[in-house]
């Protein structure tokens, strides 16, 4: 967004006194204004990407901080502030004061928001840690309910669910009271997070994962790979990217981030950090994810070395005396290499669909066809409670629409939904297409779901 402002002021500056006297122009009327090719954020947006760092709400006091972080950043992560334990730190009340801080002032500064996180093993609020089985489960996606729909709007990407899988070799999940509820958590709670905030990118987020050849990167390949297959709500996928002596930068890095944008989703990288931050490496980093059409940012782990999770090592582009690096050099210049190119064009939309946007065209007379389609439900039960997905198949021909209906025992009620529209909540539920879903291929496959109370016992689905 800033970008866009100084395209604007840019192109009011040549409109009025032609390109020779542009850079005139800007310091006159534009001091201390950010402009591509001098910070990391309007670099990057001249590349149709975002800069951003991890910024911590207790030090937007700092002068020298914010200092830095408004005139290089146009992303922000709070570090901390949007974890389970800051968010609910009771069960059921919800505090975003410290979080709000950091989004307020991203916002008033034309910022992006990654929020981080939504579901994680760890930072657990005692009351979570205690938790196991259905009524966890139950916690876990009203958690994920609340916070993206109080953030709704607001949040360009959410690192929906963080760290899943295991290290080492065997490319299992990470056993956690989570994992614990059922392997079908991840994609429970990413069908949560879209449907409290359809307009907001989702991420699943982990560390580790750079590595092309590493079990634990293989394993994540093939959960987003399923999750695409199936229709489960993934747009992007995270790679933390904290590099150290342990865990070093390879140069098949480039090859992880193509690989998994191939699978159909944006890839950022979100915790970027180097031990030392060694300049070719934070170079090989940037050129690595400019090479990749679909790798839509970059994220560093804190602005000054002292403001690091590791500031031993000092990872980071400014020194905790706020001066740059030369690794921040090597990023800029990267950054601005090859001039400016335009933007990538497969991101998904990240603002809500209007609700009510004016025809363009005259409306039809008549509604588009629903075509025939078949549709099958599979329940997770647990005591009080399910899960249902739907999977709805188009016949021989395309659908321009669809519409089902299940008939729900009495006792049982849905709760809410994902990926489709609703009509009631007990007896015979109907269910429809929404926007994103409307158009299903011959012989292709969506998928919704929907929550509920009760005992769904076996459901089939119609459709109508
Ligand atoms: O930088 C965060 C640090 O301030 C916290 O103490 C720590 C607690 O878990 O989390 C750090 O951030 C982590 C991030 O949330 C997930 N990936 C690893 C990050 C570094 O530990």
């Amino acid at each position: 967004m800033r970008n866009a402002k100084w395209r604007a002021a840019t192109k009011a500056a040549l409109a009025l006194t032609g390109a020779a006297a542009l850079a005139a122009s800007m310091a006159m009327f534009l001091p201390g204004t950010a402009s591509a090719g001098t910070t990391l954020g309007a670099s990057a947006a001249e590349k149709g990407r975002y800069f951003g760092a991890a910024v911590a709400a207790n030090r937007l006091s700092d002068g020298a901080y914010t200092t830095i972080l408004n005139r290089e950043f146009n992303s922000v992560t709070p570090e901390n502030e949007m974890k389970i334990d800051a968010t609910e730190p009771q069960q059921g009340q919800f505090n975003f004061t410290n979080a709000d801080r950091i989004v307020n002032h991203a916002r008033s500064q034309g910022m992006s928001v990654r929020g981080h996180t939504l579901a994680w093993h760890s930072q657990q609020p005692g009351w979570m840690q205690n938790m196991s089985g259905s009524a966890l489960r139950q916690a876990m996606l009203n958690h994920v309910t609340q916070v993206a729909t109080y953030y709704r709007g607001k949040i360009a990407a959410w690192d929906v669910v963080n760290e899943a899988f295991a290290d080492g070799s065997s490319g299992a999940r990470r056993d956690s009271n989570l994992q614990r509820t059922g392997n079908d958590w991840i994609e429970a709670a990413f069908r949560a997070a879209r449907a409290a905030d359809p307009g907001a990118k989702l991420c699943y987020n982990d560390y580790n994962t750079d590595n092309w050849t590493h079990a634990k990167t293989q394993a994540v390949y093939n959960m987003v790979r399923d999750f695409k297959s199936r229709g489960v709500p993934i747009d992007c996928v995270g790679l933390q990217s904290h590099f150290n002596n342990d865990s070093p930068y390879v140069s098949n890095y480039r090859t992880t981030l193509s690989s998994f944008a191939a699978l159909g989703v944006d890839v950022q990288i979100t915790e970027l950090d180097i031990q030392n931050a060694p300049a070719n490496t934070y170079r090989a980093v940037v050129e690595d994810c400019l090479a990749v059409p679909r790798c839509n940012g970059i994220t560093v782990w804190g602005i000054r070395d002292s403001d690091s999770w590791r500031s031993e090592q000092s990872p980071l582009l400014f020194t905790s005396g706020g001066a740059k690096k030369a690794a921040y050099d090597a990023v800029l210049a990267a950054l601005n290499a090859g001039g400016t190119t335009p933007p990538p064009t497969t991101a998904p939309p990240t603002t809500p669909p209007p609700t009510t946007a004016p025809p363009t065209t005259p409306p039809p007379t008549t509604p588009p066809p629903t075509g025939s389609c078949t549709a099958t439900v599979s329940v997770n039960q647990w005591p009080g409670g399910f899960v249902a997905n739907v999977r709805v198949t188009a016949g021989s021909s395309a659908l321009n629409s669809w519409a089902t209906t299940i008939t729900l025992p009495s006792g049982a009620a849905v709760t809410n939904a994902w990926s489709a529209n609703r009509s009631g909540n007990s007896g015979t539920v109907r269910f429809t297409n929404v926007d994103y879903n409307s158009q299903v291929g011959a012989g292709q496959t969506i998928e919704f779901g929907f929550q509920g109370t009760g005992t769904a016992g076996n459901l089939s689905a119609t459709c109508a």
